[in-house]
């Protein structure tokens, strides 16, 4: 659906479009903003995103698979881990989400920055949707210290006392937060200057549509000893150094695509 003189129209977007996956991804935005998913500034959230995604050429960038397997390492490790689920992550991957949650049994959480219970209960059956029995969000029990309420609220069993958060499109407030509580934090974020990005131990530069399934793949092929090794091997700092250098040689190379 899109929006002309004001009336909303329908949009067809044909496959074989160089661009089919951006133009797609940008549809389900604006319908999730319309179906009460996602906040309305997730619009603009997301059009930052695009910039940034239209700067690596829209593809998974080598440091970003570096990152995505130490990801996946760190998921691999985990005694207890979450997935932290918001508007735009829900209407872009939640069925890719769903998935993974299934196949590595990790909980997925309701959590969102501009929290309204209306809209906490609309994810939680928009994941529901896509055949999860359990997703956490309504009735939060705990605290997140040093943040404050309604972003503070989440639930004992998930993101409480998860030792892995995976927090696709956080804020840097909540990702440092989180960090103070002894978390390891790993996130996805196409802006590799963000505070969360530079505040996160493990910083995925891809978009969350192309690095779910990646590390839901990396997750599938790794064993607890190899993440070891991979965990070790891994800064995030030298990793965003990386990423800001393939963007420059990019742009100075004059790349389009
Ligand atoms: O559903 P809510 O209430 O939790 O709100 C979610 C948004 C995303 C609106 C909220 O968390 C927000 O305002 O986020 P920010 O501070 O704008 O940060 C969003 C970050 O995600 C920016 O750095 C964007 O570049 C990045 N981003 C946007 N779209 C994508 C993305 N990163 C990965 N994949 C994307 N598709």
């Amino acid at each position: 659906m899109g929006v002309g003189d004001g009336e909303p129209i329908e949009m067809e977007i044909p496959e074989d479009h160089p661009r089919y996956l951006s133009l797609t991804s940008r549809e389900r935005i604006a319908d999730g903003v319309e179906a009460g998913l996602v906040d309305r500034t997730g619009l603009i959230a997301h059009g930052r995103g695009e910039a940034f995604d239209y700067l690596l050429g829209e593809t998974t960038i080598p440091p970003a698979e570096m990152a995505t397997k130490a990801a996946a390492a760190a998921l691999v490790q985990a005694d207890s881990s979450v997935i932290s689920v918001n508007g735009n992550t829900a209407v872009l991957s939640g069925e890719e989400i769903a998935s993974m949650s299934r196949i590595h049994d990790i909980p997925v959480e309701i959590n969102i920055f501009h929290r309204t219970e209306g809209r906490v209960a609309r994810l939680v059956d928009h994941m529901k949707g896509f055949g999860l029995d359990d997703v956490l969000g309504i009735d939060p029990d705990a605290t997140i210290p040093n943040l404050a309420q309604p972003r503070a609220a989440c639930c004992e069993v998930g993101i409480y006392n998860a030792d892995v958060v995976l927090v696709p499109l956080e804020d840097g407030d909540r990702a440092q937060a989180l960090k103070g509580m002894g978390k390891t934090v790993i996130t996805i974020d196409l802006n590799p200057l963000s505070r969360t990005a530079r505040t996160a131990d493990i910083t995925i530069v891809d978009n969350v549509v192309r690095a779910i399934p990646n590390i839901d793949e990396a997750m599938s092929e790794m064993s607890r000893e190899e993440a070891q090794g991979i965990l070790s091997a891994f800064d995030n700092g030298d990793n965003l150094k990386e990423t800001m250098e393939f963007i420059a040689r990019r742009m100075s190379a004059g790349d389009d695509r």
